[in-house]
């Protein structure tokens, strides 16, 4: 008898000597669920029949943007210092108005008037 055979036959008396364990079947996964909640406004939804069963998907985008509020600014609520004019410091980080300045202030002379901003809005 080889040495390797040897080996075998004593792993396997091992194993079989081992007392019987008792494995744990795995969790239950919760069943599939279908999404029954209404989409939010503005979203639509559509189901779709695969080979894996249905896919229902939704898409869309909200029915405000969430900086709508900026695009209803006004000189006086923006005008820091109070001369008339609103300056890119003067406006609150990430207002709408920051991103577009340039393109409002149509005289280019580095402030909004208020006839300007009435264009944008
Ligand atoms: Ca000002
Ligand atoms: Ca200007």
């Amino acid at each position: 008898m080889s040495s390797a055979a040897l080996l075998l036959a004593a792993t396997a008396h091992a194993q079989s000597a081992a007392p019987a364990q008792t494995i744990a079947p795995p969790p239950v996964s919760a069943p599939n669920t279908l999404i029954t909640e209404l989409p939010p406004p503005g979203f639509r939804t559509m189901t779709m029949q695969t080979p894996q069963g249905p896919v229902t998907v939704q898409w869309g985008q909200p029915a405000t943007l969430p900086n709508a509020a900026d695009y209803k600014a006004t000189v006086e609520q923006l005008d820091a210092n109070g001369d008339g004019f609103v300056t890119p410091q003067e406006l609150p980080e990430h207002h709408a108005l920051s991103s577009e300045f340039r393109l409002v202030d149509k005289n280019h002379d580095g402030r909004i008037t208020a006839e300007e901003l009435s264009h944008w809005q």
